[in-house]
């Protein structure tokens, strides 16, 4: 797609597809990398179990629904992170300079819950609206295996609408949106062909369901970046410090220049597994 029908597009829907962004190699690469990462051969994952001497990869992979950070433990998840054909089309949308904050590898086996509606800015809340995630299927994604669905145009009003718990067993056990003037029936699953890409902005409502297919996985690494030129006042006031100035500085830089490199760089995050109902909601 032309640069300027992709970011027309995104502006209207507020999401856009990259077909085939990624090939099958590089598809088969990630995957492989992804049972290293579950077996904990790349490092420690806080709430990962203990390895189980003789476990199959699949006893391994179905122990989990997602890990955070991946890109902390793999170079080639980092890597990911920087893939040109996702750069090209993050600059078009979000401008030059664009830092990722965050990385996600969904496995989701068979019976593993979906996410809630949701808004990604309502989590990482950037100061000029520019958060955008890069959601790359690696499994062929389907409305049986539990692909994303989206409420296009969602993200116009600009508003963030209020979250709260629930108790579906439908979903994982992150909060959800409610109060929103759209509901169930405008909804558009976004099927997807393993390589290809999701690219959507951080105010789109989505969500997703469960894998209720037989057998297998929905796997996809989910990235999120924003411009450089934005403070990212993502859960870092530290005492004394005023939460307009907080800026999160745990980013890697993937296209042009960091205004604020000057502040260096500053490990916040470590990687962690995300809880699913199996686990019970940890409502602390
Ligand atoms: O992959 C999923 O099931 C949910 C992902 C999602 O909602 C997100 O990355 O914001």
């Amino acid at each position: 797609m032309e640069t300027t029908d992709l970011k027309k597009s995104f502006d209207r829907d507020g999401y856009v597809v990259l077909e085939q962004a990624l090939s099958p190699g590089e598809v088969g690469k990630l995957l492989d990398e992804a049972v290293r990462i579950c077996r904990g051969e790349l490092g420690a994952i806080d709430g990962a179990q203990p390895a189980v001497p003789g476990e199959t990869d699949e006893d391994v992979l179905r122990r989990y629904l997602c890990i955070h950070y991946p890109h902390k433990l793999s170079e080639l998840m980092l890597a990911t992170m920087r893939h040109p054909a996702v750069v090209a089309a993050l600059t078009a949308v979000i401008g030059e300079n664009v830092k990722g904050m965050q990385s996600m590898l969904f496995i989701k086996s068979e019976g593993k819950p979906g996410q809630a509606w949701h808004q990604d800015e309502m989590f990482i809340p950037t100061r000029d609206r520019s958060l955008t995630a890069a959601w790359i299927a690696l499994d062929d994604a389907t409305t049986e295996n539990g692909c994303l669905w989206v409420l296009p145009g969602s993200h116009r009003r600009g508003v963030i609408y209020p979250n709260r718990e629930h108790d579906d067993p439908k979903y994982d056990c992150t909060v959800e949106s409610y109060g929103f003037p759209y509901d169930d029936a405008d909804a558009v699953p976004v099927e997807l062909e393993a390589g290809s890409v999701l690219l959507f902005n951080g105010y789109l409502l989505h969500k997703s369901l469960p894998n209720t297919g037989k057998h297998g996985y929905r796997r996809a690494l989910a990235n999120h970046y924003m411009s450089a030129e934005s403070l990212l006042p993502w859960a870092v006031s530290a005492e004394g410090t005023p939460v307009a100035q907080a800026d999160f500085r745990d980013v890697v830089l993937v296209a042009g220049s960091d205004p604020y490199a000057y502040k260096g760089l500053e490990e916040v995050r470590r990687p962690r597994i995300r809880p699913d109902r199996d686990g019970g909601c940890d409502r602390k």
